[in-house]
């Protein structure tokens, strides 16, 4: 078993003396906001012993290593999570109890630091919890923005962003590291040297800008098994001391400029998520963090190592999308004009070390930078780039001799743009999709040349979560209850266990306590509805729950249509019985996404009305949770009933929210798109409600120019009058405009678009088909009850273990460490 980590009296004498050397008060005097630093810092003492121990495994074993690079870590908070994977969570609690102190309180003052966006980020964050937890050594490397996130606010039904300053308060996990500092340089030009003596060429940058960036390091804790990982985020400085040198030399402008340069980098995390902007500030922090996580990697490579052509032997570097795949061409620029390698070892090299995963397939989210910009910004790098593509172009030329077509479609230079996703394909050893009917749709759609011509880089690796942080910690009650009934924790790091539930799918005592527990959950849910919307929810209707960023593709649209409808039905037809249900939302709007913004502002208009008619008792509700983030995330997948997961088919490249669901017991009622695909594979159809569209039907339509929704429109009165209440007035106190452009969405072609893109129209009808059987499956409390235990039961594949280690046994071979 696990060694002691808290030794109680010790662990209540250290916090009562933080809060004393920390804040010059007692544990009853300090705020809960001093008592959770002092708690945090008290937990901190006890992880650095366990981190120095396992790097010092590292220093001594030199593994191989993955580094994970990614512009985003979606962590969610640290101290709960903490205690958690060092199974002293209970321990403590009850520390805290005799202190006075409750645990909950304090991990609620816990600022998330949520340094990405959404399913991408988290999924990097599941990762680092299961390379830590299965022993794998493995940095995180990423950018330590200023402002996360943003807060959003719903006033007036509009979504108001907020900055979030995540750092006001200090963060007592992280490490700061100035001792691995490295300068990354900007723009400026390139001067060839010709070297007589050795006939070498040099590329000298010159005249650049550079800002100095400093690491903080922040331990990623295993699970039990005294391994504590690095997440190495960086942040930027100016290198010029402003006031002492430059300003004296006369070269304010410069120092100036650097100062803001430093500043500006890592200000704040783009808050696109599925979307390209193009904007150069961006640009700058790909090559920033990018440029210095490979310093950093080269460097410890060298401190024990002398032949660079043995790198791959010891790392690896995995491209979190085309983010950071800058990084191919930053590696060949080291290894070519600072290591002094010939560009066949460097190209070598480094397409054994790089590899890239694919997160979507919406154009609308390639990145395609425009050439002048790149060049000008990343003038040396943007040189090897162009090697890249003309050496690739002759390969691809004397393959297909005479197909200037394939050229055109593969080139990474085109068209004035430098397509990242080409260069990552070109040069990674390997290219994933992140579940399997995603990863068909690369190959024989998407990507199908690359696909022909280099068939044995793709493979797929269908996503996962983790189950210490959305069963352990959010759902401490269903967790006890899995422990109970398998008579083991060890589901905790091999989730496959979980199976062993289906022999209580029949068992009514056990289905009871699992639906017991559920409704607790509900409760739960429900005060925190109460307290941060001032809406009552009853925790005996259904929770029908859709919480993931607002995407048209994701069709948060159909939903609330569907609810509209659901009203009228209730008021035509108030004799039929209607099984309550609880409509909850939670979605954040990119801030510049206008017609997702309109989105949002409908689900609160319709809430409101619907809401506040008396003249329905209370069997609608609908709620809008403000500000949805990986902390209220936790409660809220514990409390569902139903798992919305209704994109259209082919677009949601895997989906990890889904999974989530499933496994608190929330059968999914969505398309076969992504993952869910997998999850009717485990947990068997007739245990979800599925409907809409294929992918293959989605792909013809649009090949085929798209479908006709007037055909809908006007065969179906149901659909007719919820699209027409768009622009009624119904939900916009008369207002007629309101809502004209997701109305016109819906009917007609909009700026270029085809109309109704995303077939809202054409599945409304099976969606509201598939909600009946939802409700007709719920009134049978027995029959539902099943369902839901199989969901948690069938889970087991979806464990971002079980990814991690595919990950490692098909493209990272790591060795296995202990600590
Ligand atoms: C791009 C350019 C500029 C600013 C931001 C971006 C950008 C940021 C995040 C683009 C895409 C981003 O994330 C995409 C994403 O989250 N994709 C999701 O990845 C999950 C993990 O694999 C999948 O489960 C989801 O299906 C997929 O949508």
């Amino acid at each position: 078993m696990y060694s002691p980590r808290f030794d109680k009296r010790a662990f209540k004498h250290e916090v009562t003396e933080n809060v004393k050397t920390l804040f010059r008060k007692t544990i009853e005097e300090a705020t809960p906001q001093q008592l959770y630093q002092a708690v945090s810092y008290a937990v901190k003492e006890a992880i650095i012993d366990d981190w120095i121990a396992t790097q010092r495994t590292y220093d001594k074993e030199d593994p191989k290593m993955v580094y994970y690079m990614s512009m985003e870590f979606l962590l969610g908070r640290a101290l709960g999570n903490n205690l958690i994977n060092m199974t002293a969570y209970k321990e403590v609690k009850e520390a805290l109890d005799e202190l006075g102190i409750d645990l909950n309180l304090l991990e609620d003052q816990e600022p998330d630091p949520a340094l990405g966006n959404g399913g991408l980020g988290r999924l990097a964050a599941c990762f680092l919890d299961s390379l830590a937890t299965l022993g794998y050594a493995a940095y995180g490397c990423g950018i330590r923005y200023r402002y996360g996130m943003f807060k959003q606010k719903i006033e007036n039904g509009y979504q108001v962003e907020k900055p979030d300053n995540w750092l006001k308060n200090g963060n007592p996990f992280e490490l700061r590291r100035p001792e691995y500092a490295k300068e990354v340089r900007f723009g400026g030009n390139i001067r060839v040297e010709y070297d007589d003596k050795t006939g070498k060429t040099h590329f000298v940058q010159e005249n650049y800008e550079s800002v100095l960036a400093v690491p903080y390091d922040y331990p990623i804790v295993g699970y039990n098994n005294h391994v504590v990982n690095t997440l190495r985020i960086w942040d930027a400085e100016p290198i010029v001391d402003f006031q002492l040198e430059s300003f004296d030399r006369g070269d304010y402008h410069k120092a100036v400029e650097q100062q803001n340069l430093a500043k500006n980098i890592v200000e704040v995390l783009y808050p696109n998520d599925n979307h390209y902007a193009g904007k150069e500030l961006r640009l700058k922090q790909q090559y920033f963090f990018v440029s210095a996580s490979l310093q950093a990697a080269v460097a410890k490579y060298k401190r024990k190592h002398d032949d660079l052509m043995k790198l791959p032997e010891k790392m690896v570097i995995q491209m979190n999308d085309t983010h950071p795949t800058v990084a191919v061409a930053e590696l060949m620029r080291i290894l070519l004009d600072e290591e002094d390698l010939g560009w066949n070892e460097a190209w070598e090299i480094t397409t054994k070390v790089c590899a890239y995963t694919n997160h979507t397939i919406m154009a609308e989210a390639l990145e395609k930078w425009p050439i002048d910009l790149f060049s000008r910004l990343l003038p040396r790098v943007y040189q090897i780039i162009q090697e890249i593509d003309r050496r690739f172009l002759i390969q691809v030329r004397e393959q297909y001799p005479g197909d200037e077509n394939k050229v055109r479609k593969m080139a990474i230079l085109r068209d004035g743009q430098v397509r990242m996703a080409n260069m990552a394909i070109v040069a990674g050893f390997s290219v994933n999709g992140v579940a399997r009917l995603h990863t068909e749709i690369l190959k024989h759609q998407e990507l199908r040349d690359f696909y022909e011509m280099m068939p044995q880089k793709f493979n797929n690796k269908t996503n996962g979560i983790t189950q210490r942080r959305f069963l352990m910690h959010g759902n401490p009650l269903l967790s006890d209850w899995v422990t109970e009934k398998l008579g083991t924790k060890d589901w905790a790091t091999d989730l496959s266990l979980m199976s062993g539930l289906k022999k209580w799918a029949d068992d009514k005592e056990a289905l009871k306590e699992f639906m017991d527990i559920k409704y607790r959950n509900k409760e739960r849910l429900a005060k925190y509805i109460l307290e941060h919307n001032g809406v009552e929810v009853d925790p005996r209707s259904i929770f029908d729950v859709q919480v993931k960023r607002l995407h048209e593709y994701k069709r948060q649209l159909l939903n609330i249509l569907h609810v509209m409808y659901l009203y009228n039905q209730i008021k035509e037809h108030p004799e039929k019985s209607f099984y309550p249900r609880t409509f909850i939302f939670g979605a954040k709007a990119s801030a510049g996404y206008i017609r997702a913004k309109q989105i949002i502002k409908l689900i609160n208009s319709v809430a409101e009305v619907v809401n506040n008619d008396r003249s329905i008792n209370g069997k609608l509700k609908v709620v809008f949770i403000e500000d949805y983030k990986v902390s209220n995330a936790e409660i809220i997948f514990a409390a569902a009933d139903v798992s919305e997961q209704i994109s259209t088919a082919s677009k949601e490249a895997s989906g990890t929210g889904n999974m989530k669901f499933m496994l608190n017991g929330a059968p999914t009622l969505g398309t076969m798109d992504g993952a869910n695909v997998e999850i009717v594979e485990e947990v068997g159809i007739e245990n979800a409600f599925i409907f809409g569209l294929s992918s293959d039907e989605v792909i013809n339509f649009e090949n085929n120019g798209g479908y006709d929704p007037y055909e809908i429109y006007n065969g179906d009165p149901d659909v007719r009058r919820v699209v027409e209440q768009l622009v009624d007035g119904t939900y916009s106190h008369g207002d007629h405009e309101m809502y004209r452009d997701l109305y016109n969405s819906l009917l007609k072609p909009t700026d270029g678009n085809r109309a109704d893109m995303y077939f809202i129209l054409k599945d409304f009808r099976a969606y509201a088909q598939a909600q009946e059987r939802v409700e007709a499956a719920y009134r049978d409390r027995d029959r539902w009850a099943k369902m839901a235990l199989l969901n948690t039961a069938c889970c087991g594949k979806f464990s971002s273990d079980r990814t991690i280690r595919e990950y490692v046994d098909e493209i990272w071979h790591l060795d296995h460490i202990e600590v």
